[in-house]
C-alpha cells in the first residue's frame, strides 16, 4: 500500500528531481508545483482538493474531456493483446493499420498517407527530412529551405524549435538548424495599423513572396505554418491570409506544411484547420487531439503528390521511431476518433458552441481591460490593453497577463497568459451551460485584474 502524500511532500520531491519543461527550476523549487491528482468532463481536481475549470484542456489537447471510458478501455484491450510491436522490418499491428485508413477518411481528400511520430515535435522533424527527401528525390538537392514565421511554435526538438519562431528558444542552443528562416507572423493587432484585416492579410502573405524571392525561388522546399497561432497567443489570420499564402506556394511550387497540432481534430469547427482557414496542404502535422492526450501519438499526413513520388521513386527512406505506429496509442486514437464522429464534436463545435463562445467573447469588448476578444471555433484570446482610446499596450514589464493568470489560479481558472494575450481552448465537449460558467469566471479574472491595475495606479 502507498502511503498518502501530502501536497507539501509531493513539492519537495517534485523540487528534488524533476525537472519541468520549459521552466525556470529554482524558481518553481521555492514556489513549488501544482499538483494535478484526477479530473473528470472539463474539470480538474489538485491535491489540496480544490476543483478547477480547465479551459485549456490539458495543454490544447483533451479534446474529448477527461475521463472518457471507451479511450481506457482500448487502452487495456491492447495491452493485453499487444502491448507492443514495431513497424520498421516488414510489420505492423492492425491498430496502425487501421488508424492509418481512418484517418485518410477523416482528412482532406488529397490524403492516404500517414507517418507516425511519437509527438508533435517528431513530426515536425519529420517534415523537415521528408521535404528534402522529396526533393532530392525529384533531382532538386538545393531545394532545401524551409520558411517559417515569428512567433510560431512547432515544438522543442532541433527541428521543432528551429522551425518555430520563439527567439528565447533560438537563443537556447545555436538554432535555427541550417536552411530554416523565418517571416513575419499575420498579427493585424500589431503589424497591421491603419489597414483593414483583409488588405492586412494579402500583405502578410506577400512577406512570403518576398522572401522565396529573396531566398531565391529554386531554393525553397516548403513553407509551414499553424492555421492559427496557439502558443504564439491564439493569433487568428485575417480570412484573405492563407488563400493568398496557398496562391503563392503554388506559383513558385514550394510544398505547403499545415501545422495541425492545435487545429486538428475539431478544434476549429472542421476536422482540420486548413478546411476552416480555406487552403489545401501538402503535408500536415498532427499530434495532441488525435488521442486527446490520453497517450502520446503524433503524425504527418502525407499528401499525394508527395507519397507518390516516395513510393514510387523511393527506395528507402532512412527515418523512423521505435514508437511509430505504437499499438496502444493507435488503438486510443481510433477509439477518440470514433467518439468524436459519433459524438458528432466537431458538429457540436461548428454549430453550436463555438458560435457561442463568439458572441461571448464579443460581449467582453466592453470592458475596461479588453482590447480586443476573438475565437475561432474553441479556441479564444483576449487581449488586455492599458488605453483603449488610445489603443496602448501595457509595459511589458508590467506583467499584466501574469497578474491576471494569478488571479484564474485562485479563483479554480485555467486560462493562460501569452504576453497580454488572455487563451482558451476547452475541451469539444464544452456545454453552453459550462461556457457560461467559464465565462463568469473569465468575467471575475478581469475585474480583480482592473482592480489591480486602479489600486496600482498602471492605467495612465
Ligand atoms: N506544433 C504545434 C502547433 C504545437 O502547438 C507542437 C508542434 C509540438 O508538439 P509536442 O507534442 O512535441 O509538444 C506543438 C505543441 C504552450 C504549449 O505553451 C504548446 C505546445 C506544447 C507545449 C506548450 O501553449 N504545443
Amino acid at each position: 500500500m502507498t502511503m498518502q502524500r501530502t501536497t507539501q511532500d509531493w513539492q519537495a520531491a517534485d523540487a528534488a528531481h524533476f525537472l519541468h519543461p520549459f521552466t525556470d527550476f529554482q524558481g518553481l523549487a521555492k514556489k513549488g508545483a501544482r499538483i494535478i491528482e484526477r479530473a473528470d468532463n472539463i474539470y480538474l481536481w489538485d491535491s489540496d482538493g480544490h476543483k478547477i475549470l480547465d479551459a485549456m484542456s490539458g495543454l490544447w489537447c483533451v479534446n474529448v474531456g477527461y475521463g472518457q471510458q471507451a479511450l481506457v478501455d482500448a487502452a487495456t484491450r491492447q495491452m493485453q493483446q499487444l502491448p507492443f510491436y514495431n513497424a520498421f522490418f516488414q510489420t505492423a499491428t492492425p491498430p496502425a493499420i487501421e488508424l492509418a485508413e481512418l484517418l485518410a477518411e477523416v482528412t482532406p481528400p488529397q490524403f492516404q498517407h500517414v507517418f507516425f511520430s511519437g509527438s508533435g515535435s517528431e513530426g515536425n522533424d519529420t517534415v523537415v527530412r521528408m521535404v528534402r527527401r522529396y526533393w532530392d528525390l525529384l533531382g532538386q538537392p538545393q531545394r532545401k529551405v524551409l520558411i517559417s514565421r515569428h512567433n510560431a511554435y512547432h515544438g522543442s526538438t532541433m527541428a521543432g524549435a528551429s522551425l518555430g519562431g520563439m527567439s528565447g528558444m533560438h537563443a537556447q542552443g545555436g538554432l535555427p538548424i541550417p536552411d530554416i528562416t523565418h517571416i513575419e507572423q499575420p498579427y493585424w493587432f500589431e503589424h497591421g495599423k491603419g489597414m483593414s484585416r483583409d488588405e492586412f492579410g494579402l500583405v502578410a502573405a506577400r512577406w512570403l513572396e518576398d522572401k522565396i524571392l529573396a531566398v531565391g525561388p529554386e531554393r525553397v522546399a516548403a513553407f509551414i505554418g499553424e492555421p492559427v497561432q496557439g502558443a504564439g497567443g491564439v493569433i487568428i489570420p485575417p480570412a484573405t491570409y492563407w488563400p493568398e499564402i496557398q496562391r503563392i506556394c503554388d506559383k513558385y511550387g514550394v510544398l505547403l506544411v499545415s501545422d495541425e497540432v492545435i487545429c486538428g481534430f475539431g478544434r476549429t469547427g472542421r476536422w482540420f484547420g486548413c478546411e476552416t482557414l480555406g487552403f489545401r496542404p501538402d503535408l500536415m502535422t498532427f499530434a495532441k487531439g488525435v488521442t486527446s492526450g490520453y497517450v502520446p501519438l503524433g503524425g504527418v499526413m502525407v499528401g499525394d503528390r508527395i507519397a507518390k513520388v516516395l513510393v514510387e521513386q523511393g527506395g528507402e527512406f532512412n527515418h523512423g521511431y521505435t514508437y511509430s505506429g505504437h499499438p496502444v496509442a493507435c488503438a486510443v486514437a481510433l477509439a477518440n476518433i470514433r467518439l468524436i464522429r459519433e459524438q458528432r464534436l466537431v458538429e457540436h463545435v461548428h454549430d453550436d458552441v463555438g458560435p457561442y463562445l463568439a458572441a461571448q467573447f464579443a460581449a467582453l469588448r466592453d470592458h475596461p481591460l479588453v482590447g480586443d476578444a476573438e475565437t475561432c471555433g474553441l479556441m479564444g484570446a483576449i487581449l488586455l490593453i492599458q488605453d483603449k482610446a488610445k489603443n496602448t499596450p501595457f509595459p511589458e514589464s508590467r506583467e499584466i497577463g501574469m497578474v491576471c493568470r494569478g488571479h484564474c489560479f485562485r479563483e479554480g481558472l485555467i486560462m493562460r497568459a501569452v504576453g497580454d494575450r488572455m487563451i482558451i481552448a476547452p475541451p469539444l465537449v464544452i456545454t453552453r451551460t459550462q461556457i457560461d460558467e467559464m465565462m463568469a469566471l473569465i468575467r471575475r479574472c478581469l475585474d480583480l485584474t482592473l482592480a489591480d491595475a486602479r489600486a496600482g495606479g498602471w492605467l495612465s
